[in-house]
């Protein structure tokens, strides 16, 4: 029995594969997709969302607009995901839309946790968690404990990749990354960026999609952000951020974690936003999230390309594209 997610994201390159990735992974049912302002304003990754949706066929897939800003600031973008978020694609509002009555995220989110109180769940974050704050503070009863929350955030002993110590989603809304590390009422497991930096796929690798209009799709949705990554990061690939994400949801053997209490400043000073660990040898608070330190990295490739390999692509999305 597939494991039934709740995707919360921000389309977003890394995104977008990551939605991919989980519509072709048989380890996971994507049941519900909610969208959160972040990379761009909250229309635009929605329609980014949707248009990845239909471009392999999963246009049945529900989806959600959430909060078009964060808590307690103005929204911040991204440089790194192109004009439109979606790097060299150009995505033009295709024929299916919004599927029928548009339903707000947290309405959905509350009907995913409710519909699906026989099966194993997981919400996975790849977006400022400013929706999923809303959730936790409305609907924490909803949450059982054995339901798993896989976050996409935080930067611990490396460089944040949104201002000198802050990790992008957690510095996009800091009060809602604080709320939820400090109130979820489930399993946490983090996917900080060190984690991401050490694990990376080449424009080469993309050789390893089958379906030539696919790979030359997925090729105009990375080249820009691999570019961007050598620029802004010195790394020279398509950073697999979401992707890790993802796959922490389909195969969360596949990691090694550390327990840690870690919590997000939220003050006005240089470190807003920043991943706080108390690492003291005594009298630190009890862990609240387990944080991926590992990864098998020979699987993430061979059951992400598995995934895609498994999708069908529409190809008239390359000629619109
Ligand atoms: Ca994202």
């Amino acid at each position: 029995m597939p494991t039934q997610i709740l995707v919360d994201t921000d389309p977003g390159v890394d995104d977008a594969l990551a939605l991919c990735f989980g519509l072709g992974a048989r380890e996971v049912e994507v049941a519900q997709v909610t969208t959160c302002c972040g990379n761009f304003d909250l229309d635009t990754v929605t329609r980014n969302a949707q248009y990845i949706l239909d471009v392999v066929g999963a246009s049945t897939v529900p989806v959600s607009p959430g909060a078009r800003r964060p808590r307690a600031q103005l929204p911040l973008t991204s440089a790194v995901h192109g004009k439109a978020g979606l790097g060299g694609i150009c995505p033009r509002q295709s024929g299916s839309q919004m599927h029928g009555e548009e339903v707000s995220s947290s309405e959905a989110t509350r009907t995913f946790l409710s519909d699906q109180c026989g099966e194993a769940r997981t919400l996975v974050a790849l977006a400022p968690l400013t929706n999923i704050a809303d959730v936790i503070s409305t609907e924490a009863h909803r949450f059982r404990a054995d339901d798993r929350l896989v976050i996409l955030g935080g930067a611990i002993d490396v460089p944040g990749n949104k201002g000198p110590v802050a990790e992008f989603n957690f510095r996009c809304d800091p009060e809602a990354a604080d709320l939820v590390l400090g109130n979820a009422p489930c399993r946490v497991t983090v996917i900080p960026l060190d984690l991401c930096m050490r694990n990376v796929l080449s424009m080469q690798d993309l050789r390893l999609v089958r379906d030539p209009a696919f790979r030359a799709f997925l090729r105009l949705l990375c080249e820009e952000y691999a570019s961007a990554n050598a620029r802004e990061e010195g790394i020279d690939g398509i950073i697999m951020y979401d992707p890790l994400a993802m796959f922490c949801a389909t195969h969360p053997n596949a990691f090694t974690y550390e327990q840690m209490w870690m919590r997000v400043d939220t003050g006005d000073s240089f470190a807003r936003g920043m991943s706080v660990i108390d690492r003291r040898l005594q009298g630190r608070p009890a862990p609240n999230v387990s944080v991926a330190t590992s990864v098998d990295w020979c699987l993430f490739v061979e059951t992400f390309f598995g995934a895609l390999n498994s999708l069908t692509f529409d190809e008239s999305f390359l000629r619109n594209s």
